[in-house]
């Protein structure tokens, strides 16, 4: 058995059940939805759409939110006992079925338990490759600063040698993203975050802003670099040059330079890492590429190489390794029904 890993990994973010169906053109227009995109549900327009992908398109329930999945992911590479993830879920049977989830693929949670409000759920409507994700936060809207400053918490903060949040996570409470982010900073620990979405950097960008300078490495897609660049008035739409122009902006922990890393489907992942005197090095790794007929679904791809580039971190390993694990995990996660690994365990 591998060696116990003491939590050296801490994540944080929205944990939520993903309600999957296999939808058409018309399920998507009904609600208003984009093939591939991910939203927050409107109160008024989308609260339908998660019944009826149970009652009509023969949906499936699985743990899902984006940090969660990747911590689950994580944790698939890392020795035993080397994940915590934090995030707030209703008392209820789903939130009892992410924390089980949790437990068997060997990650630590500390919920916080909002007594009234239900655990969020994603509907997630699979057409083709794409993936829709529809997100009714509920509970884990709800998650505080408070939580994460309990004793019995803070200690397992401090002793956490990595963290990764979820950009998705802005929209919920900053307060605590800006706790990790400033212990992250004070003691030159790695502080990753996650793009998440084009509506985090459309939408939230003053969170978004506030945070970023305590950030060392930052991943996101080719959709939210484009949605990074337009809404910070870079002018660019070269993947590289906008990783270029976020890797050289300010910094709180000077001890780092900056890595962005940005994903490019099927393309190569663009890593842009800043060095003295504002340069820059650039690296380009392939994708482990698999035959169309292999792939499940795409819900949770980009959780999933975030996962496998998140534990190469932790091991230490160099940026473009870490990067190949992320896309040798994303690639077995493809092949699952969601945000999933193949059991038995398969090894990098
Ligand atoms: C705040 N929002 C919109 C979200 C999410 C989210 N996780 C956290 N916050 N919207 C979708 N997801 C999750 O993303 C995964 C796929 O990348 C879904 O639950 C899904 O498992």
């Amino acid at each position: 058995m591998a060696a116990k890993g003491n939590y050296e990994l801490l994540c944080l973010e929205n944990p939520l059940l993903d309600i999957q169906g296999v939808g058409d053109e018309k399920l998507l227009e009904k609600y208003g939805l984009k093939a591939n995109d991910a939203i927050l549900a409107d109160p008024e327009k989308h609260m339908g759409l998660y019944e009826d992908l149970i009652q009509n398109y023969k949906a499936v329930l699985i743990a899902g939110g984006a940090a969660q999945n990747t911590a689950r992911g994580a944790q698939y590479i890392l020795p035993s006992e080397s994940v915590l993830y934090i995030g707030c879920v209703g008392k209820d049977k789903y939130g009892e079925t992410l924390e089980n989830i949790c437990k068997e693929a060997g990650v630590k949670t500390e919920y916080l338990y909002d007594e009234k409000t239900p655990t969020g759920r994603c509907g997630v409507v699979i057409t083709g490759h794409n993936r829709s994700l529809c997100t009714d936060l509920a509970a884990a809207n709800n998650y505080k600063l408070e939580h994460l400053k309990q004793d019995n918490i803070w200690k397992q903060v401090e002793n956490a040698k990595v963290y990764y949040v979820g950009g998705f996570h802005l929209t919920v409470c900053v307060p605590a993203i800006k706790a990790l982010a400033e212990e992250a900073a004070a003691k030159n620990k790695p502080f990753i975050l996650n793009l998440s979405a084009p509506f985090i950097a459309q939408f939230f960008k003053d969170p978004l802003d506030e945070v970023l300078p305590y950030v060392d490495i930052l991943i996101g897609n080719e959709t939210e670099a484009a949605a990074f660049a337009e809404s910070h008035n870079i002018d660019s739409k070269d993947v590289k040059k906008i990783a270029e122009a976020i890797a050289n902006g300010p910094k709180k922990n000077t001890q780092r330079p900056r890595t962005v890393v940005f994903t490019q489907g099927t393309d190569p992942t663009i890593a842009v890492t800043a060095q003295e005197g504002g340069k820059v090095d650039v690296k380009e790794v392939p994708v482990h590429a698999i035959g169309e007929e292999k792939i499940n679904d795409t819900n949770g791809a980009g959780d999933a190489f975030a996962g496998g580039f998140v534990a190469g971190i932790v091991k230490g390993e160099p940026l473009e390794k870490a990067i190949d694990m992320g896309q040798w995990l994303a690639k077995l996660s493809i092949q699952e029904l969601g945000p999933s690994f193949p059991q038995p365990k398969q090894t990098y």
